[in-house]
């Protein structure tokens, strides 16, 4: 099985068409196939800060739930998304509040519509996936080896945040640990969470969110191809977004 694993799209819906067309992915009367019948990933954060948040939801719910031909794990912007949607007290910000927006402009059915698809995607997916055949995890933020398998608070955690720390810089952004850098298990781990500006690969291990919200570009990894391919954003160039690790 060819999977198509995608980065971060936070509401960036043009740039995904793009790339799933890049991918030869085609549409027929509304339905998605591949000529191959490769299967997409998402590797979460679906929504915030980018333009089209709402058509990102509609678009992953149909191929994940509907058309059974991708897979979805959260990311932290999703966590926090489920939670508003569940009536939760969740601060409307960074980035949150443009899809909270978004959504508020929907007609009444529509909103109830859009809240239904995202709760019963989010319910649905895992924390993150582990392709034991292929030996392959997809994890929003990443994973370490020894959670790998284990479903615990500290794993949701991990994967939702990353390594983190407790700790933010002087800009106000979490500090977290280069956990990847120190990884040294056989399975293949993809992610994103920490935008980049080409895609990170250590030991077994890619960050594939190439920051399109921030102007950069939407990245997929194929696997087990191992094969990048990327469409530029649309979205406005903010340099300082991007972590670099090259001084590592
Ligand atoms: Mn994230």
């Amino acid at each position: 099985m060819q999977l198509d694993i995608i980065g971060d799209v936070h509401g960036c819906f043009d740039e995904l068409l793009e790339l799933l067309e890049t991918l030869e992915y085609r549409q027929m009367n509304s339905l998605y196939s591949h000529p191959e019948g490769n299967k997409l990933v998402f590797v979460g954060d679906l929504t915030d800060r980018g333009p089209n948040s709402i058509a990102v939801i509609q678009l992953v719910y149909q191929l994940v739930i509907e058309q059974e031909i991708a897979y979805y794990v959260p990311g932290n912007h999703c966590n926090k998304l489920y939670r508003y949607f569940l009536g939760n007290r969740v601060q409307e910000k960074h980035g949150l509040e443009t899809t909270i927006a978004e959504w508020k402009r929907l007609k009444e059915d529509q909103k109830k519509n859009i809240q239904e698809k995202f709760m019963t995607l989010y319910e649905n997916a895992p924390l993150y996936l582990y392709f034991e055949n292929l030996q392959l995890v997809v994890a929003h933020a990443g994973i370490k080896e020894n959670l790998i398998g284990q479903m615990n608070s500290n794993t949701k955690t991990f994967v939702l945040y990353g390594d983190i720390t407790g700790k933010t810089d002087h800009r106000g952004r979490p500090i977290r640990r280069d956990w990847a850098k120190h990884y040294k298990g056989n399975p293949w781990i993809v992610y994103g969470h920490t935008p980049v500006l080409e895609p990170r690969q250590i030991n077994r291990t890619i960050n594939i969110d190439t920051g399109c919200v921030f102007g950069n570009k939407l990245t997929a990894f194929q696997f087990p191809k191992q094969r990048i391919v990327s469409v530029s954003s649309k979205q406005a160039f903010q340099p300082d977004r991007f972590t670099d690790f090259t001084a590592d």
